[in-house]
C-alpha cells in the first residue's frame, strides 16, 4: 500500500511532478499517483482521499486557481504538501497563493513552484520520523549532497590556488 499518495491537477502537470516520484522511488518510499482535480472531478478527489488506506502523507500539485491541495487538506489530518504549478498567465502567482494562503486549522505545507523534488524530500522527513532507516538514508543523501559542493568548489578553484 502506498505510504505517499500524489494527485495532480491535470495529465498536462505529469512532467513537473516526475521529478518527485523519481526521488521517493529513489528513496525506497511506496507511492501512487494518480490526477484528479478539485474543480472537475471533485467526487473523484474525495474517493481517493476515502480510499487512501495507509498512505501517510498527501502531495497535490496543482496549477491555476489550485485548490486541490486545500481540498484534500479539508478532508483528512494527515499532513498535505502542495506543488503550486507555475502557469504561464499570472507566472504561477496564482497557484502560489492559491496553495499557500489557507486558512488557520487546515495546513498545506506548500513547496516553491514547481518544487516537486522538495515536496518529495519533505514528505521523507516527516516518514522518517517514525522510521530509522529512512532517516538515515536522509542523512546519507545531506553528506551526498555536501560532497558534491565541495567537489564542485574544487573544480572551480584547484587545491592550492588563491
Ligand atoms: C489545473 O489547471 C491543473 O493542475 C493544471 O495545472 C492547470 C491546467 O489544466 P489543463 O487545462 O491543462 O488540464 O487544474
Amino acid at each position: 500500500m502506498a505510504k505517499v499518495i500524489i494527485i495532480m491537477g491535470s495529465a498536462s502537470d505529469e512532467a513537473i511532478v516526475r521529478p518527485c516520484l523519481d526521488v521517493l522511488t529513489e528513496l525506497g518510499i511506496s507511492c501512487s499517483a494518480t490526477v484528479s482535480s478539485a474543480h472537475r472531478s471533485p467526487d473523484r478527489t474525495e474517493r481517493i482521499i476515502a480510499e487512501a488506506g495507509d498512505a501517510q502523507v498527501f502531495i497535490c500539485a496543482a496549477g491555476m486557481a489550485a485548490h486541490l491541495a486545500g481540498a484534500v487538506a479539508a478532508r483528512t489530518t494527515r499532513p498535505v504538501i502542495g506543488i503550486p504549478v507555475y502557469g504561464n498567465a499570472l507566472g504561477g502567482m496564482d497557484a502560489l497563493f492559491s496553495t499557500v494562503q489557507m486558512p488557520p486549522g487546515i495546513p498545506v505545507a506548500t513547496v516553491a513552484l514547481n518544487g516537486a523534488k522538495n515536496a518529495a524530500w519533505l514528505a521523507a522527513e516527516i516518514l522518517a520520523l517514525q522510521d530509522g532507516e529512512l532517516a538515515r538514508k536522509l542523512k546519507d543523501a545531506r553528506l551526498k549532497m555536501q560532497a558534491e559542493v565541495e567537489k564542485a568548489a574544487d573544480r572551480l578553484q584547484p587545491a592550492g590556488g588563491a
